[in-house]
């Protein structure tokens, strides 16, 4: 870890400009990790710019946005505003994934010349190969654990806005501190509450549309259980968020024998989206490669085009079985 962060600060002193930018519809631990990153960036001297998606963006990530704007000046940029700045010496840092096709925008890399990435999701094939710098471990909870360190390492202190939306990032990863916690995980989450995290304010963040709400809750009635250890959710014929089958996924590995979750749902008019889970005995990512998706070994997802919801839970049956 030491030895990267020297490179890194090297890396962060010779660049030009430098972008940072997390996977799509990236989560509040990307998003934590890119704001506490930037607040190590400035102290360097440097104005990093976090690449934002807002057409395609978790409703999260749109209030952690708007609530971070009225405090603290950031530089946002959609992908289009940045391509014209972009030159040898950009650096461009990925935040929380390490795979070329998760990316928010995967062709900046063929763009950048140096690129950093810092993840704790386990190494999985594909690895993008370009990495100047690579810190990649599993033995934190949270891309937002790492940076923590890092911002100790670097004696920074930083606004309670910030330190609440990186606490609600860790929240989210280690499911409300019941997995992938360790004791560094409550020390990080020690200097965030140090920093002025508001636990009222992180709960906002969390917030949902009740109606969203009671519709999901109403859509876990109709899932079922395969090979009494996997549990599948099929939603009805209206159009989701990614995110919402994303939150029934999550939601069904906390029943009793399950392993492994499935929600499949309309994303789009003719696209059908299924969302993943495990516990980490069943690899899901295998299972949505076969399906034309990707991820993680207990966090994968994919979206297949044309096709009848039924279509789709027929094929991930024959995959299961
Ligand atoms: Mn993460």
């Amino acid at each position: 870890m030491d030895q990267f962060l020297d490179k890194l600060n090297i890396q962060i002193r010779k660049a030009s400009n430098i972008l940072i930018m997390s996977h799509r519809y990236m989560d509040l631990d990307g998003f934590g990790a890119a704001l506490g990153i930037s607040k190590i960036i400035e102290k360097y001297g440097r104005k990093p710019t976090i690449i934002v998606n807002s057409e395609e963006q978790d409703p999260s990530i749109t209030k952690a946005v708007s609530k971070v704007k009225r405090k603290v000046s950031f530089v946002f940029k959609e992908k289009q505003e940045i391509e014209e700045n972009i030159d040898d010496k950009t650096l461009l840092i990925i935040l929380d994934v390490h795979k070329r096709e998760m990316l928010e925008y995967p062709d900046l890399l063929d763009k950048v010349k140096n690129i950093v990435i810092v993840d704790h999701h386990i190494k999985g094939e594909n690895m993008i190969e370009q990495a100047t710098l690579s810190y990649v471990t599993t033995s934190v909870s949270s891309t937002v654990e790492i940076i923590v360190d890092y911002l100790k390492k670097e004696a920074i202190q930083i606004e309670s806005v910030v330190s609440t939306i990186m606490l609600a990032g860790m929240y989210i990863d280690t499911n409300n501190f019941n997995v992938k916690t360790s004791s560094n995980t409550f020390l990080a989450a020690s200097y965030l509450m140090e920093n002025g995290a508001d636990n009222i304010l992180k709960q906002e963040l969390f917030q949902e549309n009740k109606k969203n709400f009671i519709r999901r809750q109403k859509m876990l009635k109709n899932s079922h259980m395969i090979n009494n250890h996997m549990i599948v959710c099929i939603l009805d014929k209206n159009v989701y968020q990614r995110s919402d089958l994303a939150k029934i996924a999550e939601e069904l590995l906390q029943f009793e024998e399950v392993e492994a979750s499935f929600a499949i749902g309309y994303v789009d008019e003719n696209m059908v989206g299924v969302s993943s889970r495990s516990l980490g005995k069943i690899n899901v990512e295998r299972v949505m490669k076969q399906l034309g998706g990707g991820g993680h070994k207990t966090d994968a997802a994919a979206t297949v085009q044309n096709v009848s919801l039924a279509k789709v839970q027929d094929a991930l049956t024959k995959i299961l079985n």
